[in-house]
């Protein structure tokens, strides 16, 4: 047989691996290709549950009866398919860690593309010039209030630009 012919987990045998692991406050997440697609508004709310299942299949999806059992919110990475949820599970299990504290410099965080809902400045680092190209020089002149202006506006135009869509709903 030709792995993915009706490879649909069974409902028993996820049920019981569910219970062996749920507490109380348990949040159960199926990765799917039908669920919401994943963004970073979704990631910081899921870094405030208590406990997360991530749920997924292989080759195909999951008995229905057990999704619609256990199942508290359906969730994507992208249009697109894989061989199993496996890869979408590990997606959702990097950008929420990220949200917990330790894992990275708080700063981090808070920084980055899409926490301020727009794309991230360039960065540069050594050497000054490169290839005849040099680091823009506001960032060389120690002036944090002018590097925090330049920034910003970089953010934007790059948003602009690239991701246009993001700033709709400014
Ligand atoms: C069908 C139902 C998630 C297929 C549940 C899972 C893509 C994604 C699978 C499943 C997947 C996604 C396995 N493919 N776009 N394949 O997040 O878990």
């Amino acid at each position: 047989m030709v792995a993915e012919a009706g490879m649909v987990m069974r409902a028993d045998v996820v049920y019981d691996a569910y219970k062996a692991v749920k507490t109380d406050h348990t949040k159960v997440i199926y990765m799917s290709p039908q669920g919401k697609t994943l963004n970073q508004k979704k990631v910081e709310d899921l870094a405030k549950e208590n406990h997360l299942i991530i749920l997924c299949g292989h080759y195909e999806g999951i008995d229905q009866r057990v999704i619609d059992k256990i199942v508290d919110e359906e969730i994507s990475i992208g249009d697109y398919v894989l061989t199993g949820g496996e890869i979408p599970a590990m997606v959702l299990i990097d950008s929420v860690s990220r949200y917990i504290k330790g894992v990275i410099k708080e700063e981090s965080v808070q920084e980055e593309s899409f926490s301020n809902g727009l794309l991230e400045y360039p960065q540069y680092t050594r050497p000054e010039i490169f290839e005849g190209e040099k680091v823009p020089e506001v960032l060389l002149s120690g002036h944090h209030e002018n590097i925090e202006k330049w920034r910003q506006a970089k953010s934007l135009e790059i948003t602009k630009k690239k991701r246009p869509d993001l700033l709709e709903n400014k």
